[in-house]
């Protein structure tokens, strides 16, 4: 029996667990490996950002913002029953069986695809300074491929002296959850799951399979489920990226992309699909937008460098293009809307409705409203910015008073699909804006172009090829 078998078969099954992380993928996942194992530890830096998350979790209170079904009543009850403590004391890490790693992954430069792995890498070293012997470490953060066997298995060598895959099991089990639905995920969504060698596996496979009610385990090694996870993402955005093409084709070709795109659905039957999915005003959030960027560092990175077609740039970075233009789209169309009463962007007030990044949310992380209100900010437009889940942004004062927002703007654009902006009445937002001809660009087809069209609106809308270059309408 090798090594690894010989120390795991000593400590017998995981009883105690250590989670490192408590965010919005540790915290759930501390609960739910509390519930079907003996203990946990959450372990959490003390820092002024988020050392504040300890306190609410030891007495049984979720920190996360938004609504996460069952969690909370997870917490309270694993609490209640002894089985969870959060603390900032890594040295309890001496204690436990497993521990997994859920710190966030962004990057610096998406240009030169660097990203900060520094909260992980402190991460690592703090586990490393308390690693044992046939212990397993799991990372679940997103990582760029080859970090779990390359970099985190340097790091937990050099702050421990013991070898991965020889000493202690090392795993890559990548999350896939997403808010609002943070419990259903872990327990639903298949795990992948990857060691470093085939005993690191088996042992991460005993550690998840408790907690999943519907997921499967599906079983690979570390490189292939740090591909796995980037490239699920890389595909997500290329399937955005190809029906933001067509819509921008559809515009030029004067066709309305809805119909396009029902016309290419309907195309069903074995073996046959054709994920279309919607085009819009731009792709942000914290995943999309930069696990292209990890999936493309790795492959750099792995020293052989794919055959690919000589100069060609990657599908996938030129996806990422394509989604980031979608806010420049909704300027071109701005501007164009507003070069057709003979305004100007400069000193025009435009209304942006929407700054969360995705309908129905607070999440403002890598919102594309913002590269639009960046454009408009240094063309020297009067600015308002609508939000009914967003109170604040960084430098952007988001209001929630529609009357305010839209008074006397010369264009709407709309970006965020908020259910509120399904029912905006053309009557309404004219008097409101007190223009006779407004402009409403509709970034995420949440309005009826005839309506506003009929009401005397200038209309721009994504794929809008068909309506994009009405007749006025008179009507004031
Ligand atoms: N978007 C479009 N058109 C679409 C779908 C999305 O423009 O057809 C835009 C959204 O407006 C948003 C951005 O893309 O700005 C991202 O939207 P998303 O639905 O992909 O939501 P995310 O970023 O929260 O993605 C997460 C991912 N989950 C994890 O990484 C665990 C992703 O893998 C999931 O596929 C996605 O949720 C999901 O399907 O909900």
């Amino acid at each position: 029996m090798n090594k690894l078998r010989e120390l795991l078969r000593k400590i017998g099954p995981i009883r105690k667990i250590g989670v490192v992380g408590m965010g919005y993928v540790g915290i759930p996942s501390a609960a739910l490996f509390a519930e079907n194992f003996d203990f946990v530890w959450g372990l959490q830096r003390g820092s002024r950002s988020s050392g504040y998350k300890i306190e609410m979790l030891n007495r049984g209170l979720c920190p996360l913002k938004g609504e996460e079904p069952g969690l909370e009543e997870l917490i309270q009850k694993v609490r209640t029953e002894g089985k969870f403590e959060c603390t900032s004391d890594f040295s309890k890490i001496k204690e436990v069986d497993a521990v997994t790693l859920a710190i966030q992954t962004p990057f610096k430069d998406s240009v030169k695809l660097e990203p900060d792995f520094s909260a992980l890498e402190q991460g690592l070293r703090q586990v490393g300074k308390y690693l044992q012997k046939g212990m397993l470490v799991v990372l679940e953060s997103t990582v760029t491929p080859g970090t779990t066997g390359g970099m985190a298995a340097g790091i937990l060598r050099e702050a421990s002296g013991l070898e991965a895959g020889r000493d202690f099991a090392l795993a890559h089990a990548p999350e896939r959850v997403m808010v609002g639905r943070l419990i259903r995920n872990i327990q639903e969504h298949d795990r992948i799951v990857g060691g470093i060698n085939k005993e690191s596996t088996e042992r991460a496979i005993e550690l998840y399979s408790p907690v999943l009610t519907k997921g499967e385990i599906i079983a690979m090694d570390a490189t292939a489920a740090e591909m796995t996870k980037t490239g699920e993402n890389t595909l997500r955005d290329l399937q955005i990226a190809a029906v933001n093409e067509l819509a921008l084709y559809c515009e030029a070709m004067e066709v309305n992309i809805y119909d396009v795109r029902t016309g290419i659905d309907s195309l069903r039957g074995d073996g046959i699909t054709r994920a279309v999915l919607y085009p819009g005003a731009g792709v942000g959030g914290h995943c999309l937008t930069k696990d292209t960027y990890h999936l493309e560092r790795g492959v750099r990175l792995a020293g052989t460098m794919p055959d690919y077609p000589p100069d060609a740039e990657s599908l996938y970075t030129l996806a990422r293009k394509i989604n980031d233009f979608m806010p420049v789209h909704m300027y071109n169309l701005t501007s164009e809307g507003l070069s057709r009463l003979g305004k100007r962007i400069e000193h025009s007030k435009i209304a942006i409705l929407g700054w969360a990044f995705i309908n129905n949310s607070d999440d403002t992380r890598n919102t594309p409203a913002e590269r639009y209100y960046k454009m408009l900010k240094k063309e020297g437009a009067l600015i308002s910015v609508h939000d009914p889940y967003v109170a604040k942004s960084n430098s952007v004062r988001i209001s929630q008073d529609m009357n305010e927002c839209l008074k006397g703007a010369a264009a709407v654009a709309i970006f965020t699909g908020h259910r509120q902006y399904l029912g905006l009445k053309p009557g309404m937002i004219k008097k409101l804006t007190g223009v006779q001809h407004p402009v409403i660009v509709d970034g995420r087809n949440v309005i009826d172009p005839d309506d506003f069209i009929g009401k005397g609106f200038i209309y721009k809308g994504i794929g809008r090829g068909d309506k994009n270059s009405h007749d006025i309408s008179a009507r004031a």
